[in-house]
């Protein structure tokens, strides 16, 4: 019988409960504690959103319909590993696990479509830090797949459906947007930015949108300089300029957490009521089949490379 390959399924993470919060922020700030008042605003946020966030349970669904889509297809059997990059349990517990398994090659993916160096990259070197401690066990990793058609496809639909809610969808700015990284990883050749773009304009032209534009969101509240511009100010601007129908695709996540449910959902919306915009946003994939599909054959597709 064929040897069971491990995939080792990256996300971000997020604190179980509110006692965990000081935690997680902390790990998230490289073991540098918050202050008080960053973290009485994270913990705000956090409430806005109904305590926690639902991301660990979204994750939990994509790790378990994964495995069951890769051992339905015929293929080699496969194990899904779920590893964390800012809780538990963390990417390095999930290679321990592994290899403790028996497994011996693993095919890695974040959930996340685009590529950064600061992003996806630091998964992978958690990941390989925590293999090479294990010995034996083989990485392949996924580094992005971002213009895969089936999730292409999935865009298009997700912004295809929420164009419906407009009573004008063909005067609508679609704006696709994504997680905000320091600007200096540009100047390092990073492919993050131009992997967005790609996204974000192959939708664009499959569904002959007239009019996008690309913002960035969520950065992070350090003394760096974060990519620009921000969607509050993109809102501003459209605005400002008579645009009165904004639809926001966050291409950049795969789930429904703290950065879709609060940045976009309460304080872009906020801001958008302010100005008189009617703003929607595009369903997240979260563990929809077509996903899971997806997942599948990004997972099989490395497979055969490495083979
Ligand atoms: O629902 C949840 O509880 C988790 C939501 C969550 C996701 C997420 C995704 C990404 N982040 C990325 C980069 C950074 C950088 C910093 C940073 C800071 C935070 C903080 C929270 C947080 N992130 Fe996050 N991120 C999520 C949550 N993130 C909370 C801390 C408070 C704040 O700034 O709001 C800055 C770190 C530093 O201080 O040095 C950098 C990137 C992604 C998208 C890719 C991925 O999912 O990995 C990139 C979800």
């Amino acid at each position: 019988a064929q040897s069971t390959l491990g995939i080792l399924l990256m996300a971000y993470g997020t604190p179980r409960n509110l006692d965990e919060v000081e935690a997680y922020y902390t790990h998230i700030r490289h073991g540098r504690p918050p202050t008080e008042q960053q973290l009485a605003d994270l913990m705000r946020r956090y409430h806005a959103i109904g305590g926690i966030s639902p991301l660990n349970d979204i994750t939990a669904a994509e790790a378990r319909e994964l495995e069951a889509a890769l051992n339905r297809d015929g293929g080699r059997p496969c194990k899904v590993y779920l590893g964390m990059k800012h809780a538990h349990p963390f990417i390095a517990d999930a290679v321990a696990r592994m290899a403790a398994d028996g497994i011996t090659e693993a095919v890695t993916l974040v959930l996340a479509p685009h590529y950064s160096a600061m992003s996806v990259g630091q998964y992978q070197k958690n990941a390989d830090e925590a293999a090479t401690a294990a010995r034996g066990l083989t990485l392949w990793h996924v580094d992005s797949w971002h213009l895969h058609p089936k999730f292409l496809r999935l865009i298009e639909s997700r912004v295809q459906s929420a164009l419906a809610r407009f009573a004008n969808p063909d005067d609508v700015l679609v704006v696709f947007s994504a997680h905000s990284l320091p600007a200096r990883i540009i100047a390092a050749g990073d492919p993050y930015e131009r992997q967005l773009h790609e996204t974000g304009d192959a939708v664009a032209a499959a569904l002959h949108l007239p009019r996008h534009r690309f913002a960035w969101q969520s950065a992070g509240r350090t003394a760096d300089t974060w990519l620009g511009p921000d969607i509050l100010e993109v809102l501003r601007e459209l605005a400002a300029e008579g645009t009165k129908q904004v639809l926001l695709c966050p291409v950049g996540f795969v789930s429904d957490h703290l950065e879709v449910l609060y940045d976009v959902d309460i304080e872009a919306q906020a801001l958008a009521r302010e100005l008189g915009v009617q703003l929607e946003r595009t369903a997240s994939l979260n563990a929809d089949p077509a996903f899971i599909e997806t997942l599948r054959d990004v997972v099989r597709a490395r497979e055969v490379q490495a083979a």
